[in-house]
């Protein structure tokens, strides 16, 4: 089975929490505050690889987690880090996010893109200590990170692509230069899938892609339609193999229907079966996959082009996925049955570190919510002595 197109989750790790412990020993009845600091989690990496031509891999497995970071410890010991999480994608993916929107196009072997960073590990309670507060008797909670789904969409990477009408011998082609042992049959649409062979000569790899056969109106959905050009929109020459004069021009027309880039493409035109049919003038090159004629010429002739012509498209890489947060940005406002709520990122990363059951860490809570504009953001909404107040999962009373 061929797949093309996959939908996937990922999910950066955890950061660890810090600890909260306080140096104990023999000697010592109440030391300082000791608590390590909380690991980062794990990145999600996608990476090009060779491995595999197609994306059915992600057909069953189709959740990617990398791992959290571990929990500080006590004795300053901080929490190892989640390892990254690399997603192995053969050349030629696109990662989109679920908008449509290119995020990463994946080319080349090795290539990588850092879809997800792993979230922050939390500090232990010796990073809060300070000359007026000595005993911290709270540590920062690691920043938890949200699942995503994003598409991948493979367009096969290849030099040369292989065009043509049902049963003219593309594959009979490729199997001939290259490993590939594509199905030959003697009927139209034996090929349902691209197939991918590789052509060498001396130093040079020459990537071939054989696609389904053409017919007259596959741009409108006839036979197998033209979706699977896309996997040869990215060569740099197009091979048009005829049987008959008649599928020149219709060739033309559909591969102008699929893109007008594409049609402009460097191609060659070659009649094959030879053996058994009239010269058609006009061709580039004459052939025969069943008594191998002209092969090696129509061959040399692709070498020296290949190496000639630039490369596609160059790959291109874009930002990561997650947004970046404004961490001073927060939201206020009031429900239907008087709550006043702030939200935001700002909220978030403040009640990482507070443990509202400690008093001095909620009164750091507390003035940190009026230094930040948060208390009078809510005045402004009408808040008065008495109200509820919601503050990510905590509500408390308002007192003036
Ligand atoms: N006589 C003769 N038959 C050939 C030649 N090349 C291919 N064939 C035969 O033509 C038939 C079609 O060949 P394929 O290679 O499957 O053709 P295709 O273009 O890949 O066809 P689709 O996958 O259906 O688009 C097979 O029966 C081949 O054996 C040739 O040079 N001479
Ligand atoms: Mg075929």
């Amino acid at each position: 089975m061929f797949i093309d197109r996959v939908e996937i989750k990922i999910k950066a790790g955890n950061g660890g929490n810090g600890h909260t412990s306080f140096l104990r020993d023999k000697n010592t009845q109440r030391g300082g505050p000791n608590g390590g600091d909380g690991g980062k989690g794990g990145d999600i990496v996608f990476i090009g690889s060779t491995r595999a031509d197609n994306l059915i891999d992600f057909r069953y497995n189709h959740e990617f987690k990398a791992e959290d970071g571990i929990n500080g410890r006590p004795m300053n010991k901080s929490g190892s880090n989640g390892k990254d999480l690399e997603i192995h994608v053969p050349l030629g993916t696109k990662v989109l996010n679920m908008d449509g929107g290119l995020l990463a196009d994946i080319v080349e072997k090795d290539q990588k893109y850092l879809a997800l960073r792993g979230g922050g590990g939390g500090q232990g309670n010796a990073k809060y200590a300070t000359a007026r507060r000595q005993t911290p008797n709270f540590s920062q909670h690691g920043i938890t990170t949200a699942m995503h789904t994003v598409v991948l969409e493979l367009n096969c990477i290849a030099d040369v692509g292989l065009v043509g009408f049902p049963n003219v011998g593309k594959s009979s082609l490729l199997s001939i230069v290259s490993r590939a042992n594509p199905k030959i049959g003697n009927y139209p649409f034996t090929t349902l899938h691209p197939n991918i062979g590789v052509y060498s000569k001396g130093s040079q790899t020459i990537i071939f892609a054989d696609i389904p056969g053409l017919i007259e109106g596959a741009s409108n959905g006839v036979g197998l339609g033209i979706d699977f050009l896309k996997h040869i929109n990215r060569t740099r020459l197009l091979v048009h193999i005829i049987e008959e004069e008649s599928q020149i021009q219709i060739i033309k027309k559909e591969l102008e229907n699929f893109s007008s880039d594409l049609v402009k493409r460097p191609r060659i035109l070659v009649q094959n079966k030879i053996d058994v049919n009239e010269k058609i003038k006009g061709c580039d090159f004459y052939i025969s996959c069943a008594t191998r004629e002209g092969i090696d010429e129509l061959m040399n002739h692709i070498a020296k082009q290949v190496s000639l012509l630039p490369k596609p498209n160059e790959s291109q890489t874009t930002a990561i996925l997650e947004v970046a947060i404004d961490k001073n940005k927060f939201e206020v406002f009031v429900d239907a049955e008087g709550v006043y709520t702030a939200t935001g990122p700002m909220i978030d990363n403040l009640i990482r570190g507070v443990v509202l059951s400690d008093t001095e860490s909620a009164a750091y809570f507390h003035r940190r919510l009026d230094k930040s504009g948060v208390i009078e953001a809510l005045k402004n909404l009408g808040m008065i002595d008495g109200d509820t107040v919601q503050v990510a999962d905590t509500q408390f009373i308002w007192r003036d």
